[in-house]
């Protein structure tokens, strides 16, 4: 009996431990690395309304986003296009506040930057 004991104590550590580890798993998977997205977002973001402001507050779609996917077509390549998401019309600031911010106006892209 004190073995069959033991072995209940084992599985339910055990038991425990896979709980947890999928716990911490979904945490850093699901949670981690979407705010981590959502950082890049906001650099990306900044660093190219400081350029549009710098410029005088232009056209957005002038201001390219570097090594950013702003028009989420799956490759980077800089260019002044406007179009859907997913579209391969240029990674720029328009496309950025587009796809990633909600913004698919230009007035509103501006504005999003502080202009
Ligand atoms: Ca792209």
């Amino acid at each position: 009996m004190k073995g069959f004991s033991f072995t209940m104590e084992v599985i339910i550590a055990l038991f425990l431990a896979v709980v947890v580890i999928v716990a911490l798993l979904g945490f850093f998977l699901g949670v981690w690395t979407p705010g981590t997205n959502v950082v890049v977002e906001q650099q990306v973001k900044s660093s190219a309304c400081q350029k549009l402001i710098s410029e005088g507050c232009q056209n957005p779609s002038n201001i390219y986003t570097n090594d950013f996917d702003s028009d989420k077509n799956g490759s980077v390549a800089v260019g002044s296009g406007v179009g859907n998401c997913g579209d391969d019309v240029g990674d720029n600031l328009m496309m950025l506040c587009r796809c990633y911010f909600n913004k698919p106006a230009e007035p509103e892209c501006k504005e999003l930057c502080g202009c």
